[in-house]
């Protein structure tokens, strides 16, 4: 019995791996906008995976605000809510609150139960950078870097590249500071995000959702920090439009 249990355990884990060690799409960082970005290409019928560093994927949403954990969300992206299956009342005039662990955990299974392999507790360490283009992902398990262990990573290949890490581009960081690249904002390095407005920092959000170099995109946080765009705090819509809008120029892309 012992022995089928761990047999049983590490045969599917490994099966799931050697399934997407090459991927229409990898995703790094399984917030708000990664998950949603996620969940939509494994939709359109896309290979997806997503590594997310923690034990639980759901980045910044979890803790609502200051640990009150609810959220608010304008009437643009309440849309998103009602296909994930989440509840939510109105505030005011244009903005909803809803309950963070309910839609948190709601996205994280919209996403798997799309075709998504999630791998937890993996951290991204760098990029695969081929001719010119981001051609995947180098990964390790995530308590290697916080032993300070000196172990190489594996490799996953995929044909795009979407960096959803939040607050530090942490994937176009290594871009950047490794490669002496000119990003398509026409710098050679992050910006970083300015000091919190709601309204510019949703709307920045999605607007500059998409490619930052051949093969790899950003969204949600990481795009404003990547732009220099302000932060927005504790609303949620433009995370989720920005997922959203992620999945639909990744898919125009492969489909070409
Ligand atoms: O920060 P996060 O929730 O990203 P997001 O989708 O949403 C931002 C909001 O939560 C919030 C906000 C809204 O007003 O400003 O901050 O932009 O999730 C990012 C996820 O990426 C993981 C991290 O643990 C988190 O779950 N992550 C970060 N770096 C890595 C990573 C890495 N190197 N490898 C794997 N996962």
């Amino acid at each position: 019995m012992e022995q089928q249990i761990s047999q049983g355990i590490i045969e599917s884990y490994f099966r799931k791996l050697t399934a997407h060690l090459d991927n229409d799409v990898v995703i790094a960082g399984g917030g708000p906008s990664g998950l949603v970005a996620a969940r939509s290409l494994a939709q359109k019928g896309y290979r997806v995976a997503l590594f997310e560093k923690k034990l639980a994927p759901g980045g910044g949403m979890w803790g609502g605000a200051m640990m009150f954990n609810e959220i608010i969300i304008q009437e643009s992206a309440v849309h998103i809510l009602d296909e994930s299956g989440i509840r939510y009342r109105k505030h005011c005039e244009g903005l909803y609150t809803f309950d963070s662990i309910e839609s948190t955990a709601a996205l994280i299974y919209r996403a798997v139960n799309a075709g998504v392999k999630i791998f937890n507790c993996v951290a991204v360490e760098d990029l695969i950078v081929k001719k010119d283009r981001v051609a995947g992902l180098v990964i390790n398990w995530s308590p290697v870097s916080h032993l300070h262990l000196h172990i190489d990573p594996l490799m996953i290949s995929s044909k795009v590249t979407l960096d959803s890490t939040g607050h530090p581009s942490e994937l176009v960081g290594y871009l950047t500071n490794k490669n002496g690249i000119v990003l398509q904002t026409g710098t050679g390095s992050i910006i970083g995000e300015k000091s919190l407005d709601v309204e510019t920092g949703e709307q920045a959000t999605v607007a500059n959702t998409g490619p930052v170099y051949p093969g790899l995109y950003v969204s949600g946080m990481s795009a404003n920090n990547v732009h220099g765009k302000s932060r927005m705090g504790p609303i949620f819509g433009g995370m989720l439009l920005s997922g959203l809008k992620a999945a639909e120029l990744i898919a125009k892309e492969l489909e070409l």
